[in-house]
């Protein structure tokens, strides 16, 4: 199998890279790799996977703008489905294409919709008011174990009407999703080995008996009663919410929360007008990237980047590194809440789109407003650790020091 890729030889005009974009040193430190795959041309091949790799922001863009040449119904991870068995039965919507995907897409959509949005709102305001009130107290603290960790479990399990018991499950079971779109490394090794328990008790969680019936699993079930979908479906669509609505915002948060903490001048413009919240979050997201990378896989052949690229090749996709990418972004490495961040892929784009991006928003929406009126300052207190993930970027450790308004 190795010597198989090892074998493999990219087209004529297509630059080889060593580069192992799911090596723990790429994962710590991803912006250095980021540059020298950038610049090496707009498409490389990564020898040590046999796959093809895009991290300018055009040709990421032409890739998400063309979901039939570059499906994701043989995985968006990089194992190819055409060839192994997925460890999971496929999502309905991530790893499934137009038209079969716009069925299912059509229920995640009014589930999470902005009329839906509208009516979480206060609770979520209320919320994250309640937890900066209470850090602003504190002082000292880890922004991911005790705030950007701690808000999106205050408000989505409810939100989504899941049971009171068993809700540790949530984030494990998300890092190890995440870790399976990796190749076979230690990492993925890893998730494969603690998995079970998260596996089960998320399963148990999708059936409708198991979720109120007043929250977002229940209109994710509403689809199936209205016979949009079938009641089998309806259940692997509430497990898509289950897999990228929690620990994808716990990322969002902590980015954010580092990047106003590194920029004292930018917390300040945020104080100084808090309705640029939304604005904060949105650019924290483009800068630190939560989910960086997926793979598509080529239906046919195409050209990418002045190449062309045979049938049935891999392409991932390094939306970190086309978030930075300098021919799209005036002083990419800057956070700046004032930027116009339209354009980003942070959440992906075309038919894919992040569906739950209202509900990330709103998540990023009132906790930093909250943030920014209950603290005067906030500043790194102490080295920040990075998670080590196949896909999200973030930390696991982030202590600040905060003084209260
Ligand atoms: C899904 C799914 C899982 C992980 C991520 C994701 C970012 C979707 O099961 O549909 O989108």
């Amino acid at each position: 199998m190795l010597q198989d890729v090892a074998a493999r030889r990219p087209p004529p005009g297509i630059p080889a890279s060593a580069i192992d974009p799911f090596s723990l040193d790429f994962l710590r430190n991803p912006h250095p790799a980021h540059e020298a795959l950038r610049e090496a041309g707009p498409v490389v091949w990564l020898e040590r996977y046999g796959a093809y790799a895009a991290a300018r922001h055009a040709e990421v863009r032409q890739i998400l703008n063309d979901p039939a040449t570059f499906c994701s119904s043989r995985g968006v991870g990089l194992s190819d489905f055409q060839r192994e068995k997925p460890w999971r039965p496929p999502s309905l919507v991530l790893e499934r294409d137009p038209p079969e995907h716009d069925r299912a897409r059509a229920v995640l959509n009014r589930a999470l919709s902005a009329t839906v949005m509208r009516s979480l709102r206060a609770r979520f305001a209320e919320a994250a008011e309640e937890l900066a009130e209470t850090l602003a107290r504190k002082g000292r603290f880890d922004a991911i174990a005790e705030c950007a960790e701690v808000y999106p479990m205050m408000v989505m399990p409810d939100a989504v009407g899941l049971s009171k018991e068993g809700r540790e499950h949530l984030l494990p079971y998300a890092a190890t999703v995440f870790n399976m779109f990796g190749p076979d490394n230690e990492l993925r090794r890893a998730a494969v080995a603690q998995m079970a328990p998260h596996v089960e008790w998320i399963s148990a969680q999708c059936k409708r008996e198991a979720l109120a019936d007043n929250g977002i699993g229940a209109m994710i079930h509403a689809g199936a009663d209205a016979g949009e979908v079938t009641r089998q479906e309806a259940e692997l669509l509430v497990r898509s919410l289950l897999s990228a609505g929690f620990d994808t915002t716990v990322h969002g948060l902590g980015a954010a929360m580092r990047s106003l903490a590194e920029n004292p001048d930018q917390f300040a413009a945020l104080r100084a007008d808090p309705s640029k919240a939304r604005a904060a979050f949105e650019e924290a997201v483009r800068l630190e990237t939560p989910v960086q990378t997926f793979f598509r896989t080529t239906t046919r052949d195409v050209e990418l980047g002045g190449a062309t690229i045979g049938e049935g090749e891999k392409v991932l996709m390094l939306l970190g590194a086309a978030n930075r990418d300098p021919r799209k972004w005036p002083d990419p490495d800057r956070y700046d809440i004032d930027r116009p961040t339209s354009g980003h892929v942070a959440f992906g784009g075309g038919v894919h789109m992040c569906v739950g991006q209202l509900l990330a928003r709103l998540e990023g929406e009132t906790l930093l407003a909250a943030l920014a009126r209950s603290f005067a300052r906030i500043e790194p207190d102490g080295e920040a650790a990075p998670l080590l993930n196949n896909t999200l970027r973030g930390w696991t450790r982030l202590p600040v020091r905060v003084t209260a308004a």
